[in-house]
């Protein structure tokens, strides 16, 4: 008997049956087990070898070229009543979803070994954590697990104390983009995913468990499952403040993670502790304050514009026990992308010989795994089971023009206003939801289990005597000049803008009231140090009645798509914004900009 859980026991056998896998392999997460599975890996070419001198225990998977990211159409909800599921999900019925992906899945692991991974979701002992189990024929999905995750055998015996765990059945199939499926069942706690072996496809912890049926119980359980980074802000004076911020896929999570502070500021004493680089579970303490836990043990991170100047801590964490994913290598065999360094590598990520004529020699979405704690910044608050405590939540996209660099929301409602207003340029996180802007309200529209409106509302719920809310801000390191140049330097310089919110949050720093939210005044943001190009500061900050009138009216006729599951005191809200640039024929935050030229 593998298990002393009976259900678990019993679903592995139904699933074995229905696979028929030549063997099956019950994951202890031991160091000699992940050694045997690179090993295996090494022989069948799943995993190439990097330069062991300089990248000791770093390998290379390449991927097929047909599966190097999350495909959101393919992508499902199977609530039994489709509007529980909303216009921002994908949505099957259960029994036809399970009759589709289950003719899939017969037979699928025949020749193959199927690999049972006991996982935790946050930290072994939290009361926030949850478990499940990800039964997988991919070895290289089982050691990138063994790497995001809790897994192995104390995993399984807080299964077999609690009784429950999420259901994950992953295939890789015949890696045919159209025969693949990523389907969720939050009623059921399960999750059936057929036909890829990447990232959030695949490593069903994640974007599937921790986000899609994670935001779904978190709903019902009172608490809150959300896209976003968690990072500790210790100031001169020793108190370390957490913010947690959601951008969307690819706009600067991991990099705002781990961000290593401006030479000034540390000078001062400033620095930066790593909790959390993509998930963020939190629920209200005793005290009413928001409390977050990564569930996460590992990033799945991007690896293109990671480098010495923008990302320090990533590019010291990857010099050893390291998988890379679709990376290009160098005549030496060491891991290359874009924006690593000026060197010219001799693979591309296909495995042929580099050729610029093919496009970038790394794939856009190339991407590291590697264990939370190899950072430089990783925070040992990590693994505390209370979690940390949130005071201020960030929103942000990656907006060329409109969105000012940072505001603040004025309060809880007008701040999941401005979460269910975000928008942002698309990505190479996904490859099938084009170009363009689109609404990707709190960065959760590929990954919110249940209705939007349904969404705003438990937002909304937590506005209640007794609770001290984070302040909300909204940011846009990536707003354009007229040349095409980001305006704002980003990466550590991001510092400069976390410090101006947590002076809002201790109250130290006064802000300038405009219809859309409060601004800096330009003397409390520390520039020292910043070479900014001329006007930068001002069209950093520029706000344009005409443009954000057309905004707040896109906004309007968005919202209007969730119907009557969208939440009154939202509409309320965003009336009351739409009112007051109207009221306002010129925004005018910009006396303090114009004092700064
Ligand atoms: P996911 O893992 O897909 O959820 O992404 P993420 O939000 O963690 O994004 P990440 O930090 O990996 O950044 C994605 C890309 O944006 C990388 O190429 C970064 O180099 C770039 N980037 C991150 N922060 C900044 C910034 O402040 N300014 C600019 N210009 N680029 C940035
Ligand atoms: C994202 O796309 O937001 C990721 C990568 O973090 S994946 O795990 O593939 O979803
Ligand atoms: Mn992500």
């Amino acid at each position: 008997m593998p298990s002393q859980l009976e259900a678990l026991n019993r679903w592995i056998d139904d699933v074995a049956k229905r696979t028929r896998p030549d063997h099956v392999h019950w994951c202890d997460g031991s160091e000699a087990e992940y050694r045997q599975l690179v090993d295996e890996m090494l022989e069948t070419g799943d995993l190439v070898e990097l330069n062991q001198d300089t990248h000791p225990r770093c390998y290379l998977h390449r991927s097929d070229p047909k599966d190097v990211a999350r495909v959101e159409k393919l992508t499902v909800i199977c609530t039994s009543n489709r509007e529980d599921a909303g216009p921002n999900n994908n949505w099957m019925d259960p029994d036809e979803a399970h009759a589709k992906i289950d003719a899939l899945f017969d037979g699928c692991m025949q020749g193959r070994t199927m690999y049972v991974v006991p996982y935790c979701m946050g930290p072994l002992g939290s009361p926030l954590s949850r478990c499940g189990i990800e039964v997988t024929d991919s070895p290289y999905v089982v050691a990138n697990m063994r790497i995001m995750t809790r897994m192995g055998t104390a995993a399984l015996e807080r299964i077999e104390r609690e009784g429950t765990f999420i259901k994950a059945l992953h295939s890789i199939g015949e890696l045919d983009p159209e025969r693949r499926w990523i389907m969720h069942f939050p009623e059921e706690l399960a999750i059936k995913s057929y036909g890829s072996g990447y990232g959030g496809n695949a490593l069903l912890g994640k974007k599937c468990h921790a986000l899609r049926i994670g935001s779904s119980q978190a709903r019902s359980e009172g608490w809150l499952a959300e896209h976003m980074l968690i990072v500790g802000i210790e100031n001169p004076r020793h108190e370390i403040r957490y913010v947690a911020a959601a951008f969307p896929s690819a706009c600067g999570k991991t990099n705002l993670a781990m961000l290593i502070p401006p030479e000034g500021y540390q000078r001062d004493g400033w620095k930066v502790w790593t909790v959390g680089d993509d998930i963020c579970w939190m629920r209200p303490g005793k005290d009413g304050r928001l409390y977050a836990i990564n569930p996460e043990a590992g990033y799945f991170g991007v690896a293109p514009g990671t480098s010495a100047r923008t990302n320090p801590n990533a590019l010291a964490m990857l010099q050893h026990d390291t998988i890379f994913t679709n990376v290009a290598v160098t005549d030496n065999g060491q891991p290359w992308w874009e924006g690593l360094d000026q060197r010219t590598p001799a693979k591309d990520w296909q495995g042929r010989d580099h050729d610029p004529a093919n496009g970038p020699a790394a794939h856009p979405n190339s991407r590291f795994t590697v264990r939370a704690s190899q950072c430089p910044s990783w925070s040992p608050e990590a693994e505390n089971d209370q979690g940390v405590p949130i005071d201020a939540i960030v929103f942000g996209g990656r907006r060329r023009s409109l969105v000012p660099l940072v505001m603040e929301a004025r309060d809880w409602t007008h701040g999941v206003l401005m979460g269910a207003s975000m928008a942002s340029e698309a990505t190479a996180a996904a490859t099938d939801v084009g170009h363009n802007v689109r609404r990707d309200p709190m960065a959760m529209k590929p990954f919110c289990g249940y209705n939007f409106g349904d969404y705003f509302a438990h937002w909304l719920s937590f506005d209640q005597p007794g609770m001290k809310l984070p302040k909300v801000f909204h940011v846009n390191w990536f707003r354009k000049g007229d040349d095409g140049r980001f305006l704002w330097p980003g990466f550590g310089d991001n510092m400069r803008v976390l410090e101006w919110m947590l002076k809002r949050v201790t109250g130290e720093a006064d802000a300038i009231e405009t219809p859309i939210g409060h601004l800096p005044r330009v003397e409390d943001l520390n520039l020292d140090g910043l070479e900014l190009a001329d006007g930068a500061l001002e069209a950093l900050f520029r706000v344009d009645g005409a443009e954000w009138r057309d905004e707040q009216a896109a906004i309007g006729k968005y919202l209007e798509s969730y119907g009557a599951r969208l939440p009154a005191a939202l509409k309320a809200e965003h009336r009351r914004i739409v009112e007051a640039l109207e009221d306002e024929a010129e925004p005018a935050p910009l006396r303090v900009h114009a004092s700064a030229s």
